[in-house]
């Protein structure tokens, strides 16, 4: 068995990025993209609000002055807040049972019973990390903003799976181009507490560690079309697993309709197609099934070809190195 350090060594170094080994190695996973980020994109519907701006930098500090195994931050949300995620979540709520697929509906229904999910507050990521870790092992971390794929990537394969806080601008609850916490809790969460979902997103996180840029990009393209804007058929019907979709009441209603391309899933293609992330999308793919997905998506990252082996020790969260060239 070999150290991260001597693998490094062993192989030229512009070859493999550094990646996290242990859980407390996810402080180092922090870069963010700030392209969304209300002080810098004049189209942020909070980008003359500076209140709304202010709170933002207030949230982002707790995530900034985080660290692996410290206490999750908790957030004493505004009456505004509650207000906007109220609304989000009764109009989303409305059209989930028609839409949604079952797995989202299975999760939600236990984060509605046991963890306090409904209108009347926003739940804090402290007990539903609490919750998910008793479901499927997975754990939350909080983040400032809109993460790099390498960082975001990267801590899946701990299953730990990094949420921001803040919430989106009152003025434009149906779609956020950037992650918020209505896009995390309603998007993300329900999927996360379904034990298969639980296990591919591992699985693409260890595929993405130590991978090429190239193969990154591969693999967000992929991340991107299915976890975060999937669409599947059940009993023949088609219904949305995709958390970009499932937290977007506006592009929800989109993705179902005639209007966008919907074309048949398969990775291959999948990870060549360009994508956009200040809109709706043009092109959503569909699987057979979830069962269709999870074997394809698993199947890829499983062919992902590295110049080392990695192995994760899930009693101790931590990744070792059995091999290298
Ligand atoms: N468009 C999504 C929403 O409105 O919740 C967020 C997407 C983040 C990738
Ligand atoms: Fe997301």
């Amino acid at each position: 068995m070999r150290s991260l350090r001597k693998v490094v060594c062993s192989v030229p170094e512009e070859k493999v990025s550094w990646f996290p080994c242990q859980m407390k190695d996810l402080d180092r996973c922090n870069l963010l993209v700030t392209k969304f980020d209300p002080n810098m994109d004049h189209e942020h519907p909070g980008f003359n609000d500076s209140a709304y701006r202010k709170r933002r930098s207030v949230i982002a500090e707790l995530a900034f002055a985080h660290k692996q195994f410290d206490p999750l931050p908790v957030v004493d949300y505004t009456t505004e807040e509650v207000s906007t995620w109220g609304e989000v979540y009764r109009q989303l709520r409305g059209v989930y049972p028609s839409v949604a697929c079952r797995q989202f509906l299975d999760g939600l229904q236990q984060l509605e019973r046991e963890c306090g999910y409904g209108e009347q507050r926003i739940p804090q990521i402290r007990d539903v990390s609490a919750f998910l870790k008793g479901k499927t092992g997975f754990q939350l971390r909080p983040v400032a903003g809109l993460l790099s794929a390498r960082d975001f990537l990267a801590s899946l394969a701990f299953r730990v799976f990094q949420c921001t806080q803040y919430i989106r601008h009152g003025s434009a609850p149906m779609h956020s181009p950037e992650p918020d916490c209505c896009h995390e809790l309603l998007g993300h969460i329900p999927m996360l507490a379904d034990p298969e979902f639980a296990q591919f997103s591992q699985e693409m996180g260890l595929a993405s560690l130590g991978a090429s840029d190239e193969d990154i990009e591969k693999l967000s393209t992929l991340y991107w079309f299915t976890v975060e804007f999937g669409l599947c058929r059940e009993d023949g019907e088609l219904k949305a697993y995709g958390a970009g979709l499932l937290s977007s009441y506006g592009e929800l209603m989109y993705a179902l309709s005639k209007e966008p391309q919907h074309k048949a899933f398969d990775p291959e293609q999948t990870v060549l197609q360009p994508y956009q992330d200040q809109t709706y999308q043009p092109v959503y793919f569909v699987s057979e099934s979830f069962e269709d997905v999870k074997n394809k998506l698993r199947n890829y990252s499983a062919s992902i070809r590295r110049p080392f082996a990695l192995r994760y020790d899930a009693s101790t969260c931590s990744v070792e190195v059995t091999d290298s060239i």
